[in-house]
C-alpha cells in the first residue's frame, strides 16, 4: 500500500466519524488495518481529529448534540474493531487499575482510550464506565483491590467530581493505600495537585507511563 492511499482511508476514517456514519467507519478501519495501518495511527490521526472536529462544530453551532451522538457511535464502531489490536496479553500483571469516568459526566471515548493502553500495557483494568459515584470508586479499593483509581472527567463541572472522589477515598481510611491518577480534556497539572491526586496524565499513553511510575513507587 502506498503512502497516498493510507492517507487517503485515514481521512476517510476521520470524515465518517464527523458524518456519523458507523457502517462507513468500520468499513475504512477494516480496510486500513487490512492495509497494514497500525491501530495507534489510527486513533491519533483519525478519530482524536475526527471527534475534536466534531467539538469545534458542536461549539460554533453547526451540530448540535444528536450529530455528536451518531459522530461517537461511529467512532466506537471504529475503536471495537481497533481496540482488542491495542490490547496485549503479559504474563505478570502491572497492576491493578479500577477507571471510570466521574458521576454526573457520560463521556467515555477518552477513558476507553485509557483502558485499552493500560491493558496493552499489562495492567489489569476493572472499567467501571460512566457516571460513576464516589462510593463505586471506593468499593474497587476495598473490594476489588485496586491499586490505582483512575478518574476521567470532560466537563467543567463534573471535573468536581474527581475532589469528591479523593475526600471520600479519605473518609473510608483508604486513600493512603492507593494511588490517583484523574485525566480527561479539562483537567490540568495543577487541578491534580489542588485536589491531591497523585497524578495527571494529558492523553492515554501517558497514562500509561504516569501508572507504571507510580506502581514503581509504591513497590
Ligand atoms: Co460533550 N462536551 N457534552 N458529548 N463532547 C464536550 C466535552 C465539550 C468540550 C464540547 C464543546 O462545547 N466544545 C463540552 C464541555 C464544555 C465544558 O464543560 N467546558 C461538552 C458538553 C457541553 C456536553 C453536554 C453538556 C451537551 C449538552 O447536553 N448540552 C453533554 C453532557 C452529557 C454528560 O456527560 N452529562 C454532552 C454530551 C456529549 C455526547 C453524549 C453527545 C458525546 C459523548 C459520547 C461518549 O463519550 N460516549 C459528546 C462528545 C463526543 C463530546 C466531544 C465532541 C468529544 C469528546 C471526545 O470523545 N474526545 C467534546 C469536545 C472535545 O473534546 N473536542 C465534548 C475524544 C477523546 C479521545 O478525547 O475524552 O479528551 P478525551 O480523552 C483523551 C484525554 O483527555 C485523556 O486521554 C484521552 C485519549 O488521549 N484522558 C485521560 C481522558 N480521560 C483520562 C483519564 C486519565 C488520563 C488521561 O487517567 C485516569
Amino acid at each position: 500500500m502506498n503512502a497516498e492511499s493510507t492517507g487517503s482511508l485515514i481521512a476517510v476514517l476521520r470524515q465518517a466519524v464527523i458524518d456519523g456514519q458507523a457502517a462507513a467507519a468500520a468499513d475504512a478501519t477494516g480496510r486500513a488495518l487490512a492495509a497494514g495501518v497500525p491501530p495507534r495511527t489510527l486513533v491519533d490521526e483519525a478519530l482524536i481529529p475526527a471527534m475534536d472536529e466534531a467539538g469545534r462544530l458542536f461549539e460554533c453551532g453547526e451540530f448540535f448534540v444528536p450529530e455528536l451522538l451518531v459522530a461517537a457511535r461511529a467512532l466506537k464502531a471504529s475503536q471495537t474493531l481497533i481496540t482488542p489490536l491495542l490490547t496485549g496479553s503479559q504474563a505478570a500483571s502491572a497492576g491493578r487499575v479500577a477507571i471510570g469516568t466521574v458521576k454526573g459526566d457520560m463521556h467515555d471515548i477518552g477513558k476507553n482510550l485509557v483502558v485499552a493502553l493500560l491493558q496493552g500495557g499489562g495492567f489489569e483494568v476493572v472499567d467501571l464506565g460512566a457516571d460513576v459515584p464516589p462510593e463505586r470508586f471506593v468499593a474497587a479499593v476495598t473490594d476489588d483491590g485496586a491499586d490505582i483509581i483512575g478518574l476521567s472527567a470532560l466537563l467543567t463541572t463534573t471535573m468536581l467530581q474527581m475532589k469528591s472522589t479523593v475526600q471520600a477515598l479519605e473518609q473510608a481510611g483508604v486513600r493512603r493505600s492507593v494511588r490517583v491518577i484523574v485525566g480527561g480534556a479539562p483537567v490540568t497539572q495543577r487541578f491534580a495537585d489542588e485536589i491531591g491526586a497523585d497524578g495527571f496524565a494529558d492523553n492515554a499513553a501517558a497514562a500509561v507511563v504516569l501508572a507504571r511510575r507510580l506502581m514503581d513507587r509504591s513497590a
